[in-house]
């Protein structure tokens, strides 16, 4: 699994892009970092590209992973890299919602247990991407 934590620029810069899980029901109305799975033949990158295009219909610019990773059951490992939009406004089409958060608003949603948990490990290093 990879997730994208995907900042804005522009209108939306010094903000994070967090999506809102429709399913399953331990995790629907979560927020999250969007992503899925990686495809037999994808590099990390490729998958996260391919996935953003799916769930937000917008072409993105993958960078570098963030630190750690998130060990989701016996066949899934989860990790998180950066990204940019860099064409086109990101639409719901798989999620509940989405929003842009600045770093207040997401250190009160982690407080306030709003984040799909295998993604808060992530937050320090994205409220210093947020905060600088
Ligand atoms: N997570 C998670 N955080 C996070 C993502 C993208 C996914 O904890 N940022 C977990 C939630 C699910 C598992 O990863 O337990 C699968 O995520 P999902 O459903 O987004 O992956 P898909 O869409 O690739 O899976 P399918 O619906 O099976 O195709």
């Amino acid at each position: 699994m990879v997730a994208g934590a995907v900042l804005g620029v522009g209108d939306t810069a010094g903000k994070l892009l967090l999506a809102q899980r429709d399913r399953p029901a331990a995790v629907a109305g979560l927020w999250e970092l969007p992503g899925g799975k990686v495809e037999a033949g994808e590099t990390d990158a490729q998958a996260l590209h391919r996935e953003l295009v799916e769930e937000l219909g917008v072409q993105t610019e993958v960078g570098e992973p963030l630190t750690g990773q998130v060990i989701l059951s016996a066949e899934l490992v989860l990790v998180a890299r950066w990204a940019r939009i860099v064409d086109g406004e990101p639409v719901a089409h798989d999620h509940r919602a989405l929003r842009w958060v600045d770093a207040t608003e997401l250190v009160r949603m982690a407080d306030a247990g709003e984040l799909v948990p295998a993604d808060t490990g992530w937050v320090p290093e994205l409220l210093a991407a947020l905060t600088v």
